[in-house]
């Protein structure tokens, strides 16, 4: 039986068909039909296939399962050389390509084709009586690799050509990628399965190309978009390249359809912005946009320079990955408990701005991204979002460097109960992991809200230990400032520091009001303890959980008034100390002295009043004789100060 027209042209619809399914269910992860009706197009094409064997070509779908071992790699050479682009990175670059285009082309209005940049492969694609015969890489330009096998096994790629009127011999050019969706399909498989993963879409879409078995790129997500022609019959060319992309669009070809018309440099920069805005959401990544000449007949016109064309610029976008050092790994705790790892990172130029810092997700991202402190890693700042690492890069990383550890909990409850801090009796860690697992406490401030029922729900928590832990969270209430402050946990703030920030404030409103300047003002306060002081109640998270153990009754006898400074029984007294006190320190002679109003200096002069004498007292107590000055032995001195 020979076969009949209207068999041929079911046939052709049927693989145009399919083959559209086949790249909205695998590429673009977005089928249109339910799987029966695409086994029922499937099996209408094997019927027709079967019943006119003439039909049966090597590229239908229905042959496509498993396409067969690529040799190698044989070579290629192109009937046309394959074309770079001229890159351009600024409006001036774009005016300065205008200004030559008009040079060139007088004042006729110049119509350009913006299309966006796939950051993926260029192939070229041979079309000998509307059937695909041949594939084959960029290669050098001249000579590319015969990559047909693994080519016909990509979906959006018709083996045969539809509709009508094509050249008998044809090629066209365009990108294969990999859409972002199928890439993080791949990676997650990938991963799951122990196997190395692929650093973005671009180095898997060539990885996928170069496989030597095409069963496996079958199985990668792969697309094509076509952006032009290479060797094309002169008399079948249309006039303009956008009526080009038109017509083999109507030949089932891939085409993007973010590709416009622009006629003015204000037109080139507004795709280019629009673009770059909507960057992140596009199904695939893209590095720029492209703009060429439209009419064909101009491009003769214009000719070529090297290697790349003067009838098209690629006008790139910002870098969006960068490599820089990572230089700490910070823990931030968020409004509602949640630890947030951030990347401190050596300043780097990603994405069109300075990055500093970056999200690193959480540990197990950090875990599985091997990600160090003080590792060389790539910034990936996409668009306008977060600015995230992308990777590190193990091999130059020093033999020292230790895997991260993040706290599994907000590390402040902990220390919080702690006996120099609130002291909770009878809360230990075992305790407190029990309520933070279990999420009966989120902060610290929630530890005045547990109750006998709550607590009988743990583990080895008896009710006479229930009853104690109670009865020990409420005496914990009553605090006092220099220890509430040391429990909040605020870097670098220990015991000392917080008696200190006590006494010079005296209440907790004055200190969580004090800008950098007025904390170190403070003696012993220096710009790092001061700038973490002033983060700490920055943060939302840390006025909240201060808020609700206030609300909750934890509450401190304020520090009595203290009277001016001129009243103080030793105010305006000069102080040096000398020798070994017995009952004193230095320090504690001095802050002795410091509290009643009294100044200590470390020489002595016409101006001393006392010098306190310990033993062995050296030349300060002789040179106070001399200058007829008062030597207080420990007891005056002890005397002086009960007044
Ligand atoms: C990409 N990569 O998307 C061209 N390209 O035109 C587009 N590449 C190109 N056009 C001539 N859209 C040489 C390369």
């Amino acid at each position: 039986m020979t076969v009949s027209n209207a068999a041929l042209e079911r046939a052709a619809e049927l693989r145009l068909e399919i083959a559209f399914h086949n790249r909205q269910y695998h590429t673009l992860d977005d089928p249109k039909i339910s799987d029966a009706a695409f086994d029922a197009l499937m099996q209408e094409l094997l019927r027709l296939e079967e019943e006119f064997p003439e039909l049966l070509i090597a590229t239908s779908p229905t042959s496509k399962v498993g396409g067969g071992l690529n040799k190698a790699f044989s070579e290629v050479r192109h009937e046309r050389p394959m074309l770079s682009l001229e890159n351009a990175f600024s409006r001036e670059d774009i005016e300065d390509f205008w200004r030559r285009l008009q040079q060139k082309l007088g004042d006729d209005e110049i119509t350009l084709v913006a299309e966006p940049k796939l950051d993926g492969l260029a192939v070229s694609l041979i079309y000998d009586d509307g059937h695909l015969v041949r594939a084959a890489t960029r290669g050098d330009g001249e000579t590319g690799e015969d990559i047909t096998n693994n080519i016909l096994t990509i979906g959006d790629i018709p083996h045969q050509l539809g509709g009508a009127g094509w050249p008998a011999h044809l090629e066209i050019r365009g990108e294969v990628f990999m859409p972002r969706a199928g890439f993080k399909r791949l990676n997650e498989r990938a991963l799951a399965a122990g196997e190395k993963t692929f650093a973005n879409p671009r180095n898997a879409a060539a990885g996928s190309l170069r496989q030597i078995d095409s069963r496996v790129t079958q199985e990668r997500p792969l697309s094509f978009y076509c952006y032009g022609q290479g060797a094309y019959p002169s008399e079948a060319l249309p006039s303009r390249h956008s009526q080009l992309l038109e017509e083999l669009r109507r030949w089932g070809i891939p085409i993007n359809p973010e590709i416009l018309l622009v006629t003015s440099i204000e037109g080139c920069l507004s795709f280019y912005e629009d673009l770059m805005k909507r960057r992140p959401d596009l199904a695939y990544d893209i590095d720029g946009v492209v703009y060429k000449v439209d009419l064909f007949a101009d491009r003769d016109r214009l000719g070529s320079i090297a290697r790349a064309p003067r009838w098209a610029i690629a006008h790139k976008f910002p870098a969006e990955e960068a490599l820089t050092r990572l230089i700490s790994i910070d823990v931030q705790v968020g409004r509602t408990g949640a630890l947030t790892p951030v990347a401190r990172l050596e300043p780097v130029f990603v994405g069109g701005v300075t990055v500093t810092n970056a999200t690193l997700h959480n540990a197990e991202e950090i875990q599985r991204k091997d990600i160090r402190v003080g590792d060389q890693v790539v910034v990936r700042r996409a668009g306008d979002v977060i600015p995230e690492i992308a990777r590190s890069l193990p091999d130059q990383r020093p033999p020292s460097s230790i895997p991260f550890e993040m706290p599994s909990h907000c590390p402040i409850c902990r220390h919080f109960a702690s006996r120099k801090a609130i002291d909770i009796d009878g809360l230990g860690e075992k305790l407190i992991d029990q309520l933070l697992e279990r999420h009966l406490i989120e902060t610290v401030a929630d530890l005045y809200q547990l109750t006998p029922s709550v607590l009988s729900t743990l583990d080895r928590l008896g009710e006479k230990s229930s009853q104690n832990l109670l009865k020990a969270l409420d005496k914990s209430r009553h605090t006092t400032l220099p220890r509430f402050l040391f429990a909040l946990g605020i870097r670098e703030v220990g015991e000392v520091t917080g008696r200190l920030l006590a006494e010079h404030f005296r209440n907790l409103e004055d200190l969580m009001a004090a800008d950098q300047a007025t904390l170190e003002a403070i003696p012993d306060i220096g710009p790092s303890v001061a700038r973490h002081i002033m983060t700490f109640f920055q943060q939302p998270h840390n006025l909240e959980v201060i808020r609700k153990l206030l609300d909750n009754g934890v509450f401190w006898d304020p520090l009595p008034e203290r009277p001016p400074i001129e009243e103080l029984p030793l105010a305006g007294k000069i102080f040096v100390v000398t020798g070994t006190l017995e009952h004193f320190t230095r320090d504690q002679a001095s802050e002795a002295i410091t509290a009643l109003g009294g100044k200590v200096t470390s020489s002595v002069s016409k101006k001393t009043d006392y010098v306190v004498t310990g033993r062995d007292p050296g030349s300060k107590a002789t040179k106070a004789l001399d200058l007829g000055i008062d030597l207080l032995q420990e007891e005056d001195f002890i005397h002086l100060l009960k007044g």
